[in-house]
């Protein structure tokens, strides 16, 4: 555990994952019978970038749809919400939310965000600190699903758990449940979550946004394998491999794959992997809720919805969740 000081930040853990868990997981995804990794890959400094491209497209409602949620309750949710709270973000890709949030809240104690992409974490955690030399920031470099001890390093008082964006989504329905347990072992008796989770909706609606026009989303996709022909010595070719988003409607989910163009031998540290003409690498599972499918998930972890927030077309929730 390293704790660094930092001219805007309180404090800097880093428990960043190492290169070999990205190895281990790309090359045992490669070796199953229906190819597949996990979408915590896709963020690499060019990932992160691209991501915050998709929030600003048109086809991609998600983002504005929750940010108007956010700005359209902030009344509601200083009411609902403790004030002087340690706010923890989890897997804070885009800094846009917290800021809302935030300004909703009134003034936390303090900020910790958690995500996986280290010099974004602290890029955004720095400019977050410059702005609000009011609020603690404390930045924890990791994967969220992990468990954080964040005792040492964040002031006592109330915890409000913060995690926009439907990231909860990318995981599978039994890691969600499991992720709900663990935030609410984070904020603790009486602390809160603040979750934002996508509706399921007509299908055209979702596979449109993630197979936006401008290609983008296309591009997010195909920067994975660039990124494990960079970390892990690969040499994928990424114009031998396209783009593909469908609606699962058995799962509940968008999935987005890569598909092989044709038949083709790619190596990846130093292993051969075959792939067929259509055959895919599924890199993404976005998984789309009910109101009451969701309350019930939370519910079972022990957390208490309190309120539910969505906007006028249905389209985005936003849920406001109490530990039980
Ligand atoms: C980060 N996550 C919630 C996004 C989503 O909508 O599942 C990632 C994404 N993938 C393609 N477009 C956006």
């Amino acid at each position: 555990m390293n704790i660094a000081a930092d001219t805007h930040l309180r404090g800097f853990l880093d428990l960043e994952p190492e290169l070999e868990d990205f190895r281990t997981a790309i090359l045992e995804g490669l070796a199953e019978p229906r190819k597949a990794t996990a979408a915590k890959f896709f963020y690499d400094e060019e990932g992160s970038r691209l991501f915050e491209r998709i929030c600003e497209l048109q086809e991609y409602y998600p983002t504005r749809t929750e940010c108007g949620i956010l700005r359209d309750h902030a009344a509601e949710l200083r009411r609902l919400l403790p004030e002087g709270a340690t706010v923890i973000e989890f897997g804070s890709g885009s800094a846009d939310k917290i800021r809302l949030f935030v300004q909703a809240l009134g003034r936390p104690q303090c900020y910790v965000p958690i995500d996986i992409s280290r010099d974004h974490l602290l890029d955004n955690a720095g400019a977050f600190a410059a702005e609000n030399p009011a609020i603690e920031v404390v930045a924890v470099c990791a994967d969220f699903t992990d468990p954080v001890r964040l005792d040492e390093v964040v002031p006592k008082g109330p915890r409000i758990g913060f995690f926009p964006g439907s990231t909860i989504g990318n995981l599978e329905r039994e890691e969600a449940a499991e992720f709900l347990r663990g935030a609410r072992r984070t904020v603790g008796q009486g602390g809160f979550l603040v979750i934002g989770v996508d509706l399921k909706k007509d299908p055209a609606i979702l596979e449109a946004a993630y197979d936006d026009a401008e290609g983008v989303t296309a591009a997010f996709n195909l920067n994975l394998l660039r990124r494990i022909n960079r970390e892990l010595d690969g040499d994928f070719e990424l114009n031998a491999f396209s783009h593909r988003a469908l609606w699962n409607d058995a799962e509940g989910r968008i999935e987005m794959h890569l598909v092989s163009e044709r038949d083709q031998a790619v190596a990846v540290a130093g292993r051969r992997f075959d792939f067929r003409e259509g055959e895919t690498l599924h890199t993404e599972n976005s998984h789309k809720y009910g109101l009451d499918e969701f309350r019930t998930m939370a519910e079972d972890a022990g957390l208490h919805a309190r309120r539910s927030l969505t906007d006028a077309n249905d389209l985005f929730s936003v849920h406001v969740l109490e530990a039980v």
